[in-house]
């Protein structure tokens, strides 16, 4: 028996009312390996439309520019499925025209299973596009939210094609976001076709949303238990620990029986919100014309005083503390290093004008609120600051200023390295490079900005150089993030592009792409610009709003 036969019959049943405990309902045959939720019950032939892409695309074609191809590294059933990339926007996909069989003012009963790529749960959308006097208008046909890399089943039994639509076209999209997905299985039929049972309930332990717990619901939790590639409801997740186990099933059982009268409650967890936006193939943008000029909330830039293990060398740091500044806040920290000749006065001054920006980024909220640190890698060198940053630097700031470094030892210091950047123009950028291979447990962004490794010779020592040390850390490729920088017309542009792409070819460690959350590695190219701090502080006004979103 199929899981659609047991969800057609479990409905059949519990319309009478909640089925009772202790039925024959638990028989191990009643489960499945099998994902297919429609074909299985019913033939293709019942449906109107219907397509499972083991035979190509068919009517499937590219929405907005994505690519759309058979794939069968991920499937839902059977050995294929539609894999869509290249995604521009959320409403980018794929899709297809219901074409004439399909009638407006008619209802039909939709279903397709869908698989977001990436390393976040997507809203995944099936929807409608269709004409009304000439204009396109947009509907949503069913909408579910799927764990990367599992299925879930976006299932309607009754949606009605408008009535004074034309030309309709049915699309998978996503709610927001631009990562792949898969597409599988989809299928349009009558009323009653498809099977919506799919539609789960919230209650824990109402699996199957019929407001009852009954045996049906422990029949159900065993086909997720049994199937984890398929999306299961929060409601089959009994004790809470994010996973669909024997331990809720445990859980379940107890409770059918009578040995528990209710499951432990929930813990409250409240997920700090960040819905930004990232850009998945970030272009060269200039900040407005008025971020130079003195703005209505500035912040504060004070001198910092103190000793360089270097020579045992009094140095100073500029710490530029932003409007409002609450040490009761904690704010994320960016360390920003000079070039050649330049000092740790240059980024503050009135020819570079940073703190002016970025009064204006965070009054105008491209970024919240943070410190930025400008020092001097004079008081050591630019390879071996990062001893000066992790011994000195940084407990002086992070004692004094409130970041998310619960103290300063090397333990909180690295704790809280999601929320710390380094990065550098020029000599500064050779500087970055230093830290990053020396510093990655302490510093979760970089900034390199117009300026190559010199750990190495070659552009495939220098990627080699780096690929080492990142795997000597053991972090993963959504632990560290690399967002360098320069212009075409750069000087260091010669030296930069090659070891940016010898890096690319480490596909372990450098996922390339700006949207930081599926990938970690960018390189900004801006058209026709030279080596300059009058270009490059454009870079960081581009580059610094992604940073810190990850892991919060
Ligand atoms: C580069 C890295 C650093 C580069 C120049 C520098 C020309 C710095 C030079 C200096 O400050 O003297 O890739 O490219």
């Amino acid at each position: 028996m199929n899981c659609k036969k047991i969800l057609k019959s479990a409905t059949a049943i519990t319309l009478c009312g909640c089925m009772l405990a202790g039925s024959n309902a638990f028989s191990p045959e009643m489960l499945t390996q099998n994902n297919s939720v429609i074909a299985n019950a019913l033939n293709a032939s019942d449906f109107d439309y219907y397509n499972n892409f083991e035979s190509g695309e068919g009517e499937w074609e590219s929405r907005g520019g994505a690519t759309v191809a058979i794939s069968s590294d991920n499937t839902f059933e059977g050995s294929k499925s539609l894999f869509v990339s290249g995604r521009s926007d959320s409403w980018t996909g794929s899709q297809m025209a219901l074409g004439s069989k399909f009638t407006a003012g008619s209802s039909y009963s939709f279903s397709v299973a869908v698989s977001p790529s990436g390393k976040k749960a997507s809203e995944m959308m099936l929807s409608i596009q269709y004409n009304v006097g000439g204009e396109a208008q947009y509907g949503h046909i069913g909408s579910m939210t799927v764990q990367p890399g599992k299925w879930g089943v976006i299932s309607t039994s009754e949606f009605t094609l408008p009535d004074n639509g034309t030309d309709f076209v049915l699309y998978v999209e996503t709610a927001s976001g631009t990562s792949d997905f898969y597409v599988d299985e989809i299928a349009v039929g009558s009323v009653g076709a498809v099977n919506d049972n799919i539609v789960f309930g919230t209650k824990l332990g109402d699996i199957d949303g019929d407001e009852c717990v009954s045996a049906f619901d422990f029949t159900m939790l065993r086909f997720y238990i049994n199937n984890p590639l398929m999306s299961a409801p929060s409601s089959a997740d009994i004790n809470s620990d994010k996973v669909i186990d024997i331990a809720d099933a445990v859980l379940l059982e107890e409770y059918l029986f009578a040995k528990i009268t209710e499951f432990p409650e929930p813990p409250v967890v409240v997920e700090p919100e960040d819905d930004f936006e990232y850009i998945k193939n970030m272009q060269f943008k200039e900040f407005p014309g008025n971020y130079t000029s003195d703005c209505a909330q500035q912040g504060k830039v004070v001198k910092e005083y103190y000793t360089s293990c270097h020579g045992n060398k009094q140095t100073s740091a500029n710490v530029y503390l932003p409007y409002g500044y609450d040490e009761n806040e904690k704010y994320n920290i960016f360390y920003l290093m000079h070039g050649g000749g330049e000092n740790q006065d240059t980024l503050f001054s009135n020819d570079v004008n940073l703190h002016k920006i970025l009064d204006h980024m965070i009054m105008n909220g491209d970024i919240e609120p943070m410190i930025v640190v400008t020092p001097t890698f004079y008081s050591s060198n630019e390879g071996d600051f990062w001893q000066e940053l992790l011994q000195n630097l940084i407990p002086h700031v992070e004692g004094k200023y409130s970041t998310y470094a619960e103290s300063t030892s090397l333990e909180d210091i690295k704790a809280s390295r999601y929320h710390r950047a380094f990065g550098g123009f020029s000599m500064g950028s050779v500087c970055t490079w230093h830290t990053l291979i020396n510093a990655i447990d302490y510093i979760a962004y970089f900034m390199p900005l117009s300026g190559d490794s010199w750990v190495g010779n070659s552009a495939d020592e220098k990627a080699q150089n780096i690929v080492n040390a990142i795997k000597k850390s053991g972090y993963g490729p959504d632990e560290y993030f690399i967002f360098c920088a320069t212009g075409s017309d750069d000087i260091a542009y010669p030296n930069i592009a090659p070891q940016v792409e010898a890096m690319k070819k480490y596909t372990n460690e450098f996922i390339y792409t700006s949207d930081l959350s599926e990938g970690n590695f960018y390189f900004l190219v801006a058209p026709g610009k030279t080596h300059w701090w009058g270009y490059v502080v454009h870079y960081v006004y581009d580059i610094l709003p992604s940073f810190f979103h990850e892991h919060q």
